[in-house]
């Protein structure tokens, strides 16, 4: 590679989660980049959390997808596009063009997602196009159109600032949004905002609670009836929204018990979101993975709408995007029922309007598969081409070892990714390398509705092309080359802000027709700015002016019947609970690349209460068996009060890439809101028992390691990889699994004790130390981070001694990881410089001065300064 001079900062926006940061990126001129907070973005004002920071780390060429493939084998594009036009055109003309699919994503750009859409519904003439979003959004878009006949965010950021109590519903914002949690932590501290958190898990967001109510799984709807009823009972409706009379009847019939609350703990709720105006209902994923999502949204948009609270400064009820441009994704019609710009795909005059803007041949007229339905017509053989971009749904998908098995029995499978190797890309007939965040230029669009530019900073890694060139490519040789003649993604915004004119002019929302006319001039130079942006409206709140978009122009309210997720059985007795960890986004395609990102909890693991663990003999850090009806995953064991007996928790990070029986979703039923379609993914009744091991064992070595034993996890260090490890039964030869295991060869240094079922052994090369294995018939208790920092290094065999080193402390998980300090260093330092506040940690330590994601276990270590156990969780 040659080494060009380093280039200035180029302002973009981070690719993670739907806060939509603002980056200066700064090439280093041999392929990589150094990133910063942009200071004057309006979403953080120069902050980053932890993923941001660490996205200089995921961008080399570690994994990628080089060039197209062609059943396993390396082809061209010309060779690869023609395949599959011919193939989704010959399925067209065979079965009808709904017998074709595509399956999307909200991490694509608001360019690439029109341009599939355009495909789809005006060309192909189909909507059976669906996205993720299905998975995260599609309750919270559903409760929108019901309540506001539109699916719009009334409000901004700057609401969570000003209001005098917000409400956290089914949201770990401190992990999830961390920048928005930041923001409203700055907030709480300067104007004394009351904070509730409502969760059945204690979560890191509880960190800011001045009330954490831990309500029964699922009874949220029920939670919000209550609040309703009270609100008129104390004269607060002040609004008559459609359907007042009904909400109010639904709500009086729901009961306290159902939440489990303690009745103080409701009246304080009670008293805290009535008791002022400026109040705002944050809430995500909690709310929206539920069989009965849409009517929990519209539970809390009653009260809202009910109190005219809503659309006016720190006010109003706040659906947090999850992903960078779910937003973005709403508004091209991403979902299978709608239609380009919030418009109508069952609206006629919806549907004509854009047929005209298009001149499209053949205009989808229905709404098309919704995801889960989408993956069964897979199954059954009713879809011939699937083409699946941006996404992963072979871990994703609820039921996902199901959805696994259609997406191979598929006759035709595209997936577009830019890592070569996923659980999705190995099931596919033709893969194609789309180029990644750094290298690609558009749009996205945040959760308070801004649309900022991510912009290129680096080449495109080999062969790869942007999605949206894909996709037109693909459109042309069908036959559509005029309509998908785009030399640019500023064409294609400019064509998206045309068709929105013509949307805005049938009453939608979304209107950003002043950026029709716009060039590749002023697309480099594009501001982040709020949607409308139109010769009509600018910016703002949407709904102060009580003015909505229904065909009455009133607000509605939707009566709600509380219902509860179904209930488990004798053969499941549990109810898992699913979700996120801090430093990890999805399915790790990229964060599992950063060393840095992978040292906070680097193992699939199953949080449970410390009742359930006893009564199943589950001891902390040992592996647990979980099932379901539809799979099996292996979990370690984390045993905590933080969640409620019966309701354990686990992370939905794992794959089959990185572990061996990780995923959450092969557990999860696919059960659908009836409404909305978005599956109830918080909820899957459970079978749990001890996974029997005959050893554990943990791994390093320079070189990827691809274990074939019962349990491994593995994870990225900074020279090299680590694998947790756990059999059934024990090899015959330790030394020969460990060389099969480790792929390296010589003879190891050896330490080991048979009778105490203990080996350690070590193989150097030249004296370096290159691979190690610890085995012992306990969880392997020794210092992952003393270990991971020995690879590489000169080895005379003391790291097999079984200590941390008598002068090498053990760090500890990883908490703060800008700066790289381990749970044990902050411990010693709250003990022996007693340490009382964040802010002294911080001062002593420097822990959670840069980007402040750790700020929450911070103060969870200082409250509950647990002693650290080793164990790869904790290690
Ligand atoms: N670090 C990180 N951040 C991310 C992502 C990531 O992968 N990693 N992904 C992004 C995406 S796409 C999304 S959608 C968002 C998701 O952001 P969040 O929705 O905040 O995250 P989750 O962890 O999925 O779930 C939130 C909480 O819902 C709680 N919950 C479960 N059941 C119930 C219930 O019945 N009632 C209530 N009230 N709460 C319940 C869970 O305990 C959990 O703490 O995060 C975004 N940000
Ligand atoms: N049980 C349970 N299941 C869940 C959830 C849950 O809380 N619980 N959450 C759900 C939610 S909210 C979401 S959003 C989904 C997320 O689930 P997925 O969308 O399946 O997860 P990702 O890992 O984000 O997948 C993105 C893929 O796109 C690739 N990629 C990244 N950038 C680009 C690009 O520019 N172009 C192309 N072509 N590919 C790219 C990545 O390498 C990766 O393979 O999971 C859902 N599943
Ligand atoms: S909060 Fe973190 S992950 Fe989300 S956009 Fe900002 S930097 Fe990226
Ligand atoms: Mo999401």
């Amino acid at each position: 590679m040659t080494i060009q001079a380093p280039r200035p900062a180029i302002r973009t926006t981070c690719p993670y989660c739907g806060v939509g940061c603002g980056v200066l990126a700064t090439p280093d001129g041999a392929g990589g980049l150094s990133v910063a907070g942009d200071p004057v973005h309006p979403a953080n004002f120069g902050r980053l959390c932890v993923k941001g920071s660490a996205l200089g780390e995921t961008v080399g060429l570690k994994g990628r997808l080089m060039a197209p493939q062609i059943a396993g084998q390396e082809a061209g594009w010309d060779q690869a596009l023609d395949l599959v036009a011919r193939r989704f055109s010959a399925a067209i003309a065979e079965h009808g063009p709904d017998s074709v699919a595509m399956y999307v994503s909200g991490q694509l750009l608001t360019e690439d997602y029109y341009a599939a859409n355009k495909l789809m519904k005006g060309f192909i003439g189909s909507a059976n196009i669906d996205t993720n979003s299905r998975l995260c959004m599609a309750s919270s878009v559903a409760g929108h159109r019901r309540a506001f006949g539109s699916d719009t965010v009334p409000g901004l950021y700057e609401d969570l600032e000003q209001a005098d109590t917000v409400v956290l519903v089914g949201s770990n914002l401190a992990w999830c949004h961390p920048v928005l949690y930041q923001r409203l932590a700055a907030a709480r501290e300067a104007r004394g905002t009351k904070v509730v958190v409502i969760d059945p898990r204690r979560t890191a967001t509880c960190d800011i609670a001045d009330l954490h109510l831990p309500l029964a799984a699922g009874s949220d709807a029920a939670l919000f009836n209550l609040l309703l009823a009270e609100i008129d009972r104390r004269g607060l409706v002040t609004k008559n929204p459609d359907g007042l009379a009904e909400a109010l009847a639904a709500a009086r019939a729901s009961l306290p018990s159902v939440t489990s609350l303690p009745h103080s703990a409701l009246q304080q709720f009670l008293n805290l979101w009535c008791g002022s105006d400026r109040v705002v209902t944050v809430y995500s994923q909690g709310i929206n993975q539920s069989d009965s999502g849409t009517d929990k949204v519209n539970a809390i948009l009653n009260c809202h709408l009910a109190t005219g609270r809503i659309g006016r400064p720190g006010m109003g009820p706040f659906s947090v995007t999850g992903q960078p441009n779910a937003m973005g994704g709403r508004e091209v019609g991403g979902l299978a029922n709608m239609l380009a710009c919030h418009l109508d795909i069952e609206n006629v005059i919806h549907r004509d309007a854009v047929q005209d803007f298009w001149h499209a041949p053949r205009m989808a007229d229905r709404p098309g598969l919704k995801a889960v339905d989408m993956f069964r017509a897979v199954e059954e053989g009713r879809i011939k081409a699937l083409w699946i971009i941006c996404t992963n749904p072979a871990v994703s998908m609820p039921e996902a070892d199901r959805v696994a098995r259609a997406i191979a029995g598929c006759d035709f499978v595209v997936v577009s990714d830019m890592i070569a190797r996923t659980d999705t890309t190995r099931l596919a007939d033709v893969l194609l390398p789309a180029t990644g965040w750094g290298e690609k230029d558009g749009t996205v669009t945040n959760s308070e509705r801004r649309i900022s530019r991510q912009r290129r900073s680096l080449a495109p890694s080999s062969h790869a092309r942007d999605d949206w060139r894909i996709i037109a490519d693909v459109a042309a040789r069908m036959g559509w080359r005029d309509a998908f003649a785009w030399d640019s993604p500023a064409q294609v915004f400019a064509e998206h802000a045309a068709l929105s004119g013509v949307a805005g002019a049938l009453g939608s929302d979304f209107d950003i027709s002043d950026h029709a006319g716009i060039t590749a001039e002023e697309y480099d130079a594009l501001d982040p700015f709020l949607w409308p942006q139109s010769s009509t409206r600018k910016g703002g709140r949407f709904f102060g002016d009580g003015l909505f978009h229904t065909s009455s122009g009133k607000a509605r309210m939707v009566p709600v019947t509380p219902r509860l997720p179904p209930a488990v059985s004798d053969a499941y007795p549990f109810r898992l609970n699913t979700g996120r960890v801090r430093d990890h986004w999805h399915t790790m395609t990229r964060t599992g690349l950063s060393p840095r990102l992978s040292r906070h909890l680097a193992e699939p693991f199953l949080e449970i209460h410390p009742s359930d663990a006893s009564r199943l003999e589950l001891a902390p850090a040992t592996l647990a068996e979980v099932s379901s009806p539809h799979g099996r995953a292996i979990l370690r064991v984390l045993v905590t009060e933080r969640v409620a007996p019966g309701h354990p928790f686990a992370p939905i990070h794992w794959t089959r890439e990185t572990a061996s029986c990780g995923r959450i979703d092969v557990l999860v039923p696919a059960a659908v809101d009836p409404v909305s379609g978005q599956p109830g993914s918080k909820s899957a009744a459970v079978a749990i028992q001890p996974f029997k091991a005959a050893w554990y064992g943990y791994a390093i070595s320079t070189h990827p390691i691809k274990p074939a034993c019962d349990y491994w996890a593995s994870a990225t260090l900074p020279s090299g990889y680590q694998v947790e490890l756990a059999g059934h039964s024990e090899p015959e030869n330790w030394v020969e699994a460990a060389r099969s295991l480790l792929g390296v060869r010589g003879e190891p240094l050896l330490v080991q004790d048979p009778r105490q079922g203990i080996r350690r052994m070590a193989f150097s090369i030249d004296g370096r130390l290159q691979a190690a294995l610890f085995v012992a018939p306990q969880p392997v208790s020794l210092s992952r981070s003393h270990l991971a920092a020995s690879l590489g290094a000169g080895c005379g065999g003391e790291i097999l001694a079984g200590r941390p080193g008598g002068d090498q402390p053990d760090a500890g998980a990883l908490v703060c990881a800008c700066f790289s300090i381990g749970m044990n260093t902050i411990l010693q330092g709250i003990a022996t410089q007693k340490l009382m506040t964040v802010d002294a940690i911080g001062r002593a330590l420097g822990a959670g001065t840069n980007c402040g994601s750790c700020k929450p276990d911070l103060k969870n270590l200082l409250q509950t300064a647990v002693a650290s156990k080793a164990g790869s969780l904790v290690g």
